[in-house]
């Protein structure tokens, strides 16, 4: 039997369109060769326009996928997108202290790129004082960071401060992505390893309306590159180039807002 590929876990929403969530990561996993499976959270009623509408799945349906797949299979490394409510924050909470599910990559999933938001308000606090510390790797977009670490990321030194106030709260390795807007020239993601090493990733600004998933995508490819054996460090450098080849090798899906390019 040839079985050489590692095998992953996404804790995750779907989103129908198979631009983001679940499915972006299932696709990063095929492209970066390790088997992935999935704890779905929610689903989410998804186009290229936006979200127009989600179910949050129950919590003891959440905590059977959690419970079978762990007596089953011999899972290297896990991430969670979507997490939608503290109840839901709490099952996943619960099943990753009761399973051995390796290192945990955590993309605080918030808002899409639409506005839409995928984690109520109040879920907010339980997202920060139960995962965060939980978080072998912690991805936050520039909004996210601002939220998570309360403060506003105004410039470099900010963004540096943030993320040693995001490892304070629990979280061993932190990468806040860099800002993307129109008109900029760079974008800087700045990445904070656990033993106090730290550096940023630049790349050009590149302009397009195909972006969904790249948050997702990221991730994905940080717990892949993890279970393929890597370091952190090296994770999360190849992941980055991933992302960054899936969003300017563009592909011709949707009208308005497309996915990215998996097959990078
Ligand atoms: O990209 C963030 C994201 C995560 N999970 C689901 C989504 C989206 C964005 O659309 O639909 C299910």
């Amino acid at each position: 039997m040839v079985n050489e590929y590692p095998q992953v876990l996404t804790i995750a929403g779907s989103d129908s369109d198979g631009s983001a969530g679940m499915q972006a990561d299932m696709n990063t996993f095929l492209a970066q060769k390790v088997y992935g499976m999935s704890v779905l959270t929610a689903c989410v009623a998804g186009n290229s326009y936006g979200i127009w509408d989600s179910v949050a799945l129950p919590q003891a349906f959440i905590a059977k996928q959690f419970e079978v797949l762990a007596e089953d299979f011999d899972i290297r490394a896990t991430k969670t997108g979507m997490l939608t409510d503290t109840a839901t924050i709490e099952t996943v909470v619960a099943a990753y202290q009761k399973y051995d599910l390796g290192p945990l990559v955590v993309d605080p999933v918030i808002i899409t790129k639409h506005g839409n938001l995928l984690l109520e308000e109040q879920a907010y606090q339980t997202l920060r004082t139960k995962l965060l510390p939980l978080a072998t790797v912690l991805t936050p977009n520039f909004y996210e960071a601002q939220k998570l670490a309360q403060m506003e990321l105004k410039d470099a030194k900010a963004v540096k401060k943030a993320a040693r106030k995001l490892q304070a709260l629990g979280a061993k390795n932190i990468m806040i992505k860099g800002r993307h807007e129109a008109g900029q020239d760079r974008v800087s993601d700045y990445v904070l390893l656990a033993d106090g090493q730290d550096f940023w990733l630049e790349h050009d600004y590149y302009e397009t309306t195909h972006f969904n998933g790249t948050g997702d995508t990221l991730s994905a490819a940080i717990v892949a590159q993890i279970a393929l054996g890597q370091d952190i460090k090296t994770a999360i450098t190849k992941a980055q180039a991933y992302t960054y080849r899936a969003l300017t090798q563009e592909i011709a899906v949707g009208h308005k807002f497309g996915p990215i390019n998996h097959w990078v």
